[in-house]
């Protein structure tokens, strides 16, 4: 009989990283399970994470290269692979140059180290600006804002929930999406236990979600229109004199002018535009400044639209304003073992960011954070002139179903001279490939969380090794980048991978400011294990930390013989220290953001005719990519238009039947399901659907297509500051299907 034994993996799914239990029969999962001694996560898991076992042993997922011979994408060896790609790919950077290269990276390249931690080497080795990534769809806003704010991309402020007495949640469902830039898994349990504490939770959303039904309070908002809410509540906060900086006091520079420029925002004003009552604007604001631990948080609903920018300033500003920043309760700094800017280097003053260092080529975007707004990459694939993109690789992303104007994206993709994909499935975008290379599954990578631990409401260190041995002939996603990357640089496709990775060791080393002669203490470790070892070894709670007195210095070893990781406590303050500005201040009025802000019109917009559309997430479902999984894809159907009653009476929809969504030339068709969760005036489709593409593989997917939200879209506004693509707030048409 095959033996039983037990492994435990940090699910890679999403950001509540749950610690998992997976048991083991030979080669076969036999059951996943929540891992209860889980330091962060203590059992807590979704029906994701039991999906693993699925996405492990699906039939469709990719597990040979395949190569375009003859219009169409056939089996080959991972050396047939790399060599065409070094045939067609060199010539094109040789004969137009290294612009003509882009690179998207999707957003499972932020959760898998073994592809985050690679992916500067390929960026280098490209040398190229035309780097595009789901942060542009999503969380690019809050990253600018704190950065300016705090003076890194990376120092984000989350709720300390465990020890909050008042949570604000504007446009985030953590009930569902299990939080996001906030680390924070069994959200509902947490919640439950806020309110069990007599704590109180506020929801601020244009639909009733699921994390409504765990809130005392929820408001409706017309899309779009947060930054409204959110100026008023500051307005009110100078107005009623309500500002308290407490502990912040000396830390702080901008107020008075973050108190001229919210001037014009009375709540009088911003009521009209955003629908919320003037007494529920005020009384927010005075709940805040009243809460010891209270804490406003915003997410994708604040992000994914023109504002955007502003809406994350202006949440972070009023946690400050109301002496909830930094402080227990309200919304605090993790500390993360590794791989974080706020503890390296100078404590408490830096160079802060940069932005706008070029520009892209045809509409003249300033760059952020490395990278241009993803909604332009059609443009620039299809836009003639030197340094066009004709090449494309593409890492973990399925952009034909996750920006904005998606059709147009895929006629550009069709377009290119070459493109190379390193995806798990042939979908909706890899099936235009060239070359696709299979990237490992989860069950076959070991995981450290390289960005969440800096987003944790805990602060904690945990590794995981590979559950399963990933077949000795295949590369890891590791070694597939670091190929790549030696085939851009013209190295050839046996270079040492040995010697790549040592390069990439070495800026490692350099980046922790460690000489390399005193840190070769690694013993034999490579790839992604040795940049966990050294990112611990000289981080916070590593052997070189001075703050650290109690517990094993942290290395990849103390953590493997951990299983359920290790404990760093709850967050502690960390202002001054964690701040990277160059003033050493908290910028409470960054000169971009009062620019931004005092060309915001606070006239009624016009109303023109249709209904805003927004989107929605499913428990059992994760963007474009896990519809093919069967233990999620069965049960009731999740892609359905969610109309307001009054809405599908106007309109003549009624439950079960089909809607037909129009805006300009684009359409879709989606099943209607009459609620009144949704605000009158605003519809609600999910995203990351529409899998009927007829060169894709995906079999179970491909029996409830559904259809693109973002076809509807047409890609042309973006947040203010960072050119996000808004996501929702729209207008579109609806009419019964026949
Ligand atoms: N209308 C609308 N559009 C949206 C959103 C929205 O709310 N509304 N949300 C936006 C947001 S927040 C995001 S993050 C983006 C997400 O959009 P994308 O960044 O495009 O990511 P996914 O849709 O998750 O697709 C992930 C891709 O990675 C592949 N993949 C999965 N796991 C692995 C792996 O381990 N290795 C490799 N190599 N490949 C893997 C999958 O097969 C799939 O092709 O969508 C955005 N688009
Ligand atoms: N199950 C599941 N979990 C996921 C994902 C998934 O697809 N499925 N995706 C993951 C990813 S990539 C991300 S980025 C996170 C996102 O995590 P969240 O931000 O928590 O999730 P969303 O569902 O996008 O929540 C956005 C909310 O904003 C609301 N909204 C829309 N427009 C507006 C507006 O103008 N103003 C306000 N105030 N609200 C608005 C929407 O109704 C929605 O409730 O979730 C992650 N977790
Ligand atoms: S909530 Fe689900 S998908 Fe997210 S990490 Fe936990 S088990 Fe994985
Ligand atoms: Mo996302």
């Amino acid at each position: 009989m095959a033996s039983e034994n037990s492994s435990y993996q940090i699910c890679p799914l999403c950001e509540a990283c749950c610690g998992l239990e997976i048991r083991v029969v030979g080669a076969q999962v036999q059951s996943i399970r929540g891992l209860s001694s889980d330091v962060l996560s203590k059992g807590f898991m979704c029906p994701k994470g039991v999906a693993l076992k699925d996405l492990h042993e699906d039939a469709d997922r990719l597990r040979v290269p395949l190569i375009r011979r003859n219009g169409v994408l056939v089996e080959s060896t991972w050396t047939e692979a790399f060599e065409e790609i070094e045939r067609r790919l060199l010539p094109i950077q040789r004969r137009f140059g290294r612009q003509s290269i882009g690179l998207v990276l999707g957003n499972p390249s932020g959760h898998k180290p073994a592809l985050m931690l690679y992916i500067p080497q390929l960026i280098k080795a490209l040398g190229t600006r035309n780097v595009f990534s789901a942060m542009s769809l999503d969380s690019m806003p809050k990253h600018l804002s704190s950065g300016m704010m705090f003076g890194h991309w990376l120092t984000l402020a989350v709720p300390d929930i465990e020890r909050s007495s008042l949570l604000i949640v504007l446009g985030a469902n953590p009930a569902v999406s299990n939080g996001s830039l906030w680390t924070v898994p069994d959200f509902r349990g947490k919640a439950k236990a806020l309110r069990a504490r007599g704590g109180r939770i506020v929801v601020i959303d244009p639909r009733r979600t699921e994390t409504a039904q765990f809130a005392d309070e929820h408001h409706f908002i017309r899309p779009g229109t947060d930054v409204f809410l959110l100026a008023s509540m500051v307005h009110v906060l100078f107005d009623e004199n309500l500002v308290k900086l407490r502990h912040v006091e000396g830390n702080v520079t901008g107020l008075a002018e973050l108190n001229s420029v919210t001037r014009r925002f009375s709540p009088r004003v911003a009521s009209r535009i955003c629908g919320v009552p003037v007494e529920v604007i005020k009384a927010l604001a005075r709940a805040l400044a009243g809460s010891d631990r209270g804490c406003i948080y915003g997410r994708m609903g604040i992000s994914t639209q023109r504002h955007g920018s502003l809406c994350n300033w202006l949440v972070d500003c009023l946690n400050t304003l109301t002496g909830n920043l930094d402080r227990p309760g309200g919304a605090m700094f993790p500390r993360a073992a590794a791989f974080s800017a706020n503890t390296r280097g100078a404590a408490g003053t830096g160079r802060g960011i940069v932005v706008n260092r070029y520009q892209s080529r045809v509409s003249h975007v300033p760059e952020c954070f490395g990278e241009l707004p993803m909604t332009l990459l059609a443009e620039e694939i299809e836009t003639g002139g030197p340094d066009q993109l004709r090449a494309l690789i593409t890492i973990a992303g399925n952009p034909v179903l996750s920006v904005p104007n998606g059709r147009k994206l895929e006629r550009a993709l069709t377009g290119l001279e070459f493109m190379v994909s390193v995806d798990l499935y042939l979908n909706e975008t890899t099936s235009h490939a060239d070359v696709i290379l299979p990237g490992v599954s989860p069950l076959e990578s070991s995981h450290f969380d390289v960005l969440f631990p800096q987003f944790s409401g805990r602060n904690h260190a945990r590794y995981s090794p590979a559950v399963f041995e990933t077949l000795e002939q295949r590369p890891s996603e590791w070694e597939i980048l670091l190929r790549l990357s030696a085939i851009v640089r013209d190295l050839g496709v046996e270079s040492d991978l040995r010697r790549l990775d040592d390069e990439v060791a070495a800026a490692a080393l350099s980046r922790l400011s460690v000489e390399v002669l005193a840190s070769q203490d690694s013993g034999g470790l490579v790839g992604p294990e040795r940049l966990f070892d050294l990112e611990l070894r000289h981080g916070p709670y590593g052997a070189n930390a001075s703050n650290r007195t109690d517990g094993e210095p942290l290395s990849v070893s103390v953590l493997a013989a951990t299983p359920g990781g290790v404990d760093l406590g709850p967050l502690t303050p960390r202002i001054p220290e964690a701040l990277r500005t160059p003033s050493g201040l908290i910028e409470l009025a960054p000169a971009e953001c009062r620019q931004a802000l005092d060309a915001v019109s606070v006239d009624l917009p016009e109303t023109s005719a249709g209904l805003q559309i927004i989107g929605r997430r499913d428990v059992r479902s994760n963007n474009s990519w896990m519809h093919n999984l069967k233990t999620l894809a069965k049960g009731p159907a999740r892609f359905t238009l969610l109309v307001h009653p009054v809405d599908a009476s106007i309109l003549g929809l009624t439950e079960g039947g089909s809607a037909v969504v129009t805006r300009g030339d684009s359409k879709l068709t989606a099943p209607v399901q009459i609620s009144d969760s949704v605000m009158q005036g605003v519809v609600c489709l999910p995203h990351g659907w529409g899998h009927d593409s007829p060169g894709s593989r995906l079999k179970i997917a491909s029996e409830r297509p559904g259809a693109s939200l973002n076809d509807l879209s047409d890609g042309s506004t973006g947040d203010s500051l960072t050119g996000t693509a808004c996501l929702s707030g729209y207008r579109v048409h609806i009419a019964p299907f026949n």
